[in-house]
């Protein structure tokens, strides 16, 4: 494949830089061909967003560390378009709040397998779980491949963080009582109503913060962190998110009307 040259001066250049990473890990067998159709409905809704990380979506990544960090046993939950976008943040992440790293797959095979560790272990990654045999155990009520999970990750997790989900195995999840923090741009999708909480943003900006807010609230010590969780309600986050972008909307559709754009 031939590496695409974006001009700095294109005034997309960041989000076409995104696009080619994507495009890359393609093509080295990382990200599904559904992946990248995934990521164009999520630029859409981060269009609308505004491309920035919101109130709300500060709030939720707060909350999301302060919960990984009083877990038990957090897991974070990496697919193909996490690993080729944030590979090194979740790694870091894992690092700081004692999660363990596993690979899981909608559109599951061997080589896919392989490529996401290689890439997992070339950011830095120790332990990757969640590959082949070692996805032995079965989330119940879960027919696609999403249901094979690893009995020392997933399956005996208390939290697992998902970005970029489908919304079935996050409905799993949380009937089997686990706590699911979701990172998902639409926050109409089911994994954004059914996660327990979601970051409505995107995840090459939040993957930076969330690992940056991770490390400062740890200093501030456990029961500060559970402050910061308890007091979270993920409906009403997720309404002001939508709230937002409705605001943004009709913004836009003023300045149309006055003809300034
Ligand atoms: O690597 P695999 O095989 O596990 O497959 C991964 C994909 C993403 C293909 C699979 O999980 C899938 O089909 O997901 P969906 O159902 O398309 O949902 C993905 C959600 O992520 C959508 O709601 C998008 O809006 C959102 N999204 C896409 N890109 C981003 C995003 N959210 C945050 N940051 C992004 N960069």
């Amino acid at each position: 494949m031939i590496p695409v040259r974006i001009p700095s001066d294109h005034p997309r250049a960041e989000s076409l830089h995104v696009r080619e990473k994507l495009v890359q890990a393609y093509s080295n067998g990382i990200v599904a061909t559904s992946g990248l159709i995934a990521h164009g409905r999520g630029e859409a809704f981060d269009y609308i967003l505004g491309e920035k990380t919101t109130r709300p979506a500060r709030n939720a990544i707060e909350v999301a560390a302060a919960i990984l960090l009083t877990a038990n046993s957090p897991v974070i939950s990496i697919n193909g378009n996490t690993a080729a976008l944030a590979a090194k943040d979740m790694v870091r992440l894992g690092a700081i709040t004692a999660s363990k790293i596993e690979i899981n797959l909608f559109y599951r095979s061997w080589e896919r397998e392989l490529a996401v560790k290689k890439l997992l272990l070339k950011a830095g990654a120790h332990d990757v779980l969640g590959v082949g045999a070692n996805a032995s155990a079965k989330i119940p009520e879960l027919s696609s491949e999403r249901r094979r999970v690893d009995p020392k990750g997933i399956l005996s997790a208390d939290v697992v963080l998902v970005p970029l989900e489908d919304g079935d195995r996050t409905e799993a999840l949380v009937r089997m009582s686990k706590k699911v923090i979701a990172i998902d741009l639409n926050p109409l999708s089911r994994t954004a109503q059914k996660a327990n909480v979601t970051i409505v943003d995107n995840l090459v900006r939040c993957a930076p913060l969330l690992t940056k807010v991770a490390a400062s609230l740890k200093k501030k010590g456990h029961r500060e962190c559970e402050k910061i969780a308890h007091d979270f309600d993920n409906g009403r986050n997720l309404a002001e998110s939508i709230i937002l972008m409705k605001n943004n909307l009709s913004t836009l559709a003023k300045a149309e009307l006055a003809g300034r754009r």
